[in-house]
Parts: structure tokens; sequence; C-alpha cells
């Protein structure tokens, strides 16, 4: 496991990196007219609720470097569970990790999820590199394209494996941007497609965050049976709210989580 926050994001940065060239112009587009960095409000991870690989294995990586849980949530229709983690220092981006339940999955799906995860050496999971290292298996496209039919999220990760699923903008940190609508704009001029399930906004200041992300970038993956494009990675924007207490609201929202899960959809 690392024992630096920052070392740990630069590599979960450049792995992400890898499969979405897109976000390299997003920072040009909204960072590029100010003098500071664009900060990043969290990033997600994804895996399954099985015990070697479930989720509190993820989060050990990030409790390691000083990340404390702190809020949960369930999406019933998705068959997934998820966490959040924050930092004591609140620059550092906010870690949100979900897994799908894999008894509330069809036999089929189950049967090939336990063959990805036998492939995974029980060492690695621990290892400094775990949280960017990609599948630890290789599954045919006609096996992604089944669990496409069932799960989106289970057929994201047979694919693409272990790797921030997506950065997230703060809006809160922009100097050039004041509202998610103008950053939404500034993003469709410049060519890039958002996900618009549940509308380009998701949330709204009464639930103390709003949230908007691209679709994710299309990449080639060495499938089993070849080489085939497929959504990789996205990248979200967030601006948050006060609370009643004059403190920025740190957590999720699910409604607006659950859409923007569908950010990896295809195009
Ligand atoms: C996570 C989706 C939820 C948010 O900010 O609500 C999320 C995922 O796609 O893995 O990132
Ligand atoms: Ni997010």
């Amino acid at each position: 496991m690392h024992n630096n926050v920052d070392s740990l994001f630069e590599q979960l940065w450049s792995n992400y990196l890898e499969v979405t060239p897109s976000a390299v112009k997003v920072h040009e587009l909204l960072g590029s007219t100010q003098q500071d960095d664009v900060i990043n409000d969290h990033i997600a991870l994804r895996t399954f609720n099985h015990e070697k690989i479930g989720l509190e294995k993820l989060a050990a990586h990030f409790k390691a470097v000083g990340y404390k849980e702190c809020g949960e949530y369930h999406f019933e229709a998705k068959k997934l569970y998820a966490k959040h983690y924050e930092h004591s220092d609140p620059s550092k981006p906010k870690v949100f990790i979900s897994e799908l339940l894999l008894e509330k999955c069809s036999e089929e799906l189950q049967a090939i999820v336990a063959k990805m995860i036998d492939g995974i050496d029980e060492s690695a999971v621990t290892a400094e590199n775990f949280l960017y290292s990609g599948t630890h298996w290789q599954v045919s496209h006609e096996t992604y394209k089944k669990l496409l039919e069932e799960s989106e999220y289970a057929a994201w990760m047979s694919a693409w494996g272990y790797r921030a699923n997506h950065f997230t903008v703060s809006i809160n940190y922009l100097a050039n941007f004041e509202t998610i609508e103008a950053v939404n704009q500034a993003l469709k001029d410049a060519g890039f497609p958002l996900n618009t399930s549940g509308g380009e906004v998701k949330g709204s200041p009464e639930v103390l965050l709003e949230q908007s992300s691209t679709l994710a970038d299309h990449h080639p993956v060495e499938f089993s049976d070849g080489k085939f494009e497929i959504p990789s990675c996205f990248y979200e924007f967030a601006l948050r709210y006060n609370k009643p207490d004059g403190e920025l609201y740190t957590g999720f929202v699910a409604a607006s989580a659950d859409k923007i899960f569908e950010s990896t959809n295809a195009r």
C-alpha cells in the first residue's frame, strides 16, 4: 500500500489518463484560464462484494493514507452498495467506492465473475499498485456483451478492472465558472457529449450538490477474441453548497449517483 496520499493520486491519475485522453482536454478547457490547478472533488472506484476484493479491500488502501469512512449508499435497481471516504485534509479528493451485490445477480453472471476473481493473486490485493492494476483476468468480447445485458457495471469491471473510473472537477474552486450550467455549456461547445440520464444536471441546491459528467471515452480493449473499442472512463463536475452550519456539504446524493453510474454506458 502507499504511505503517501499524493503519490497514490498521481498514479491513479496517470493510469486514468491512459484510457481517458479527453481528461487532458477537459483540464485545458476549464483550467487554462485560471492560475491555480484544477481541484478534484472526488474519484470513484468499482468492485464486486466478494470477500477477496470487496469494497473494504479497496478502502484499506485509502485508510492507510489517512482516509475515514463517512457515508453509505444503496442502489436497489443496479444492485450496488457504496461508501464514501474523506481525508483529514479537505483539499484531498473524496473517494467513492461501490460494489456489485453478486448474490442478487444471475447464476450465469456469478459464474463469470467467480472465474475473473479466481485470476487475482491474493497478494495483488494489498500490493501498492492494486487500485490502478486494471484487470487480473481476460474475458472474451462475447462474455463482455453477455454481462452487458444484465449489468453494465459488471461488463465495465470485466474490461477495465481496478482503476479510477472518473475524476471530478470541483466547480467551487474554478475561478472562471460560477454555475454548473456554464461548465456544461463550455463542455458542449467544445464537443464533449454529456451524460443526459436524469437531465444534464443531477441534484440541486436543495440537496446541496449539483453534478454533471461527460460520457466515457471509447478506448480499445484486448479481449481474448480480439480488440474492440468500448466505453472507458469519464470526467465529472461537482458544485457543492453550504449546509446550515455554513460548512460545505461533503456527502453524495444517491439519486444523482444512480445516474452518474450511467456515464460508462455506450454513446
Ligand atoms: C460512481 C457513480 C457515483 C457520484 O459522484 O455520485 C458518483 C461510479 O460510476 O462508479 O461518482
Ligand atoms: Ni462521482
